[in-house]
């Protein structure tokens, strides 16, 4: 019902005529009037601001940036990212539930939302800081049938989208650190967690985690992050909206998805080099035990770092990069 009220309410929005009556909306949706007067109140309370002048209709003043997913899924235009939302205003953690909702079968494209992370995760058990109500704290389900070795070639491409979708709505251009990174200004603006359940040749489900810093502030961020993180306010001096920025992001990481599963990172490639900010860079490399150093020479079909070492060219596919 409240769908119905809202996409008349936000059509009208771009009009200049006096609102909409509540009879008009009733003869419209095929609801009787308290229908509407609820619907009203349901909206408002959702945080939407609506006036509404004595003689005249309703009008949409405006939409709150939460993320509400009547509002999230207001002409998206996905297939299967987003179709089916749970979204919460305090998480542990998203990648947590969404990797639960996999085990009892969600289906793929399941999106997992949060205001704000209690124990938000990044790789190998590290921290990640997820304040309320000013960045994008997300996790997706995926269930790709592909071999579990091609997994982490999501990262990028999901890496890309956001790339996209940052570039989209706020005219930024970030950098892709390889493997999971994004970067404003050489600061660190999103990261992306991946996690796999699969058996040997077949991939069960993917949990793939993604933290936005979109409005904070230098005071949001805590002492132990200053001058490594960053948000787009901080870049741009500007606010921007966190449910039109990430349904762009839906909208963009399930078409290089779709076209992934089946060729790979093939159309890819070329652009997430170009965002990349470490080829041609001198660099050190820390997987596990393994320690190297070299210059960073190419991302390879699979999404794996090529190094020029002393020792020759090294192939790798996941670590932790520093610039040397
Ligand atoms: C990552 O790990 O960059 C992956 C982060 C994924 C977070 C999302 S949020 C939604 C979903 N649910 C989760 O529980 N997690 C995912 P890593 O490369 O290990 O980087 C972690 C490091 O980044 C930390 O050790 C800090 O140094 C830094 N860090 C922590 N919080 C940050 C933030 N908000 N912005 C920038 N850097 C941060």
């Amino acid at each position: 019902m409240i769908e119905g009220i809202l996409t008349l309410l936000k059509r009208e929005k771009k009009s200049t005529s006096d609102g909409l009556s509540t009879s008009f909306l009733s003869s419209s949706l095929n609801l009787p009037l308290h229908s509407i007067y609820d619907g009203i109140v349901e909206l408002r309370r959702l945080g939407y601001k609506i006036e509404a002048e004595k003689g005249k209709g309703y009008k949409l003043v405006s939409v709150p940036d939460a993320f509400i997913p009547l509002e999230i899924n207001y002409n998206l235009k996905t297939k299967i990212l987003g179709k089916k939302i749970y979204s919460y205003r305090v998480l542990k953690s998203t990648n947590d539930l969404a990797y639960r909702l996999a085990e009892e079968k969600a289906p793929e494209g399941t999106l997992i939302v949060a205001e704000k992370q209690t124990s938000g995760k990044g790789r190998l058990g590290r921290k990640w800081f997820s304040p309320p109500d000013k960045g994008i704290w997300m996790s997706l389900i995926l269930r790709p049938k592909i071999p579990p070795a091609k997994a982490p070639g999501l990262s990028l491409c999901a890496g890309l989208a956001l790339i996209q979708a940052i570039r989209d709505k706020t005219r930024l251009e970030a950098d892709l650190k390889w493997p999971n990174d994004c970067l404003l200004g050489g600061e660190k603006v999103a990261g992306i967690l991946l996690e796999l359940s699969a058996e040997l040749d077949k991939i069960d489900f993917i949990i793939i985690g993604v933290g936005i810093n979109v409005n904070q502030t230098q005071n949001d961020f805590p002492k132990n992050l200053k001058g490594k993180a960053t948000s787009i306010f901080l870049e741009s001096k500007d606010k921007f909206s966190r449910v039109e920025l990430l349904k762009s992001f839906l909208e963009r990481f399930e078409k290089i998805y779709l076209n992934f599963k089946t060729f790979g990172l093939k159309f890819y490639r070329e652009e997430i080099k170009k965002s990349s900010s470490l080829l041609g860079k001198k660099v050190k490399l820390l997987y596990g035990k393994e320690k190297l150093k070299g210059v960073v020479k190419d991302i390879d079909e699979n999404g794996s770092l090529v190094l020029e070492t002393r020792k020759g060219e090294k192939t790798v596919t996941a670590g932790e990069v520093t610039l040397i």
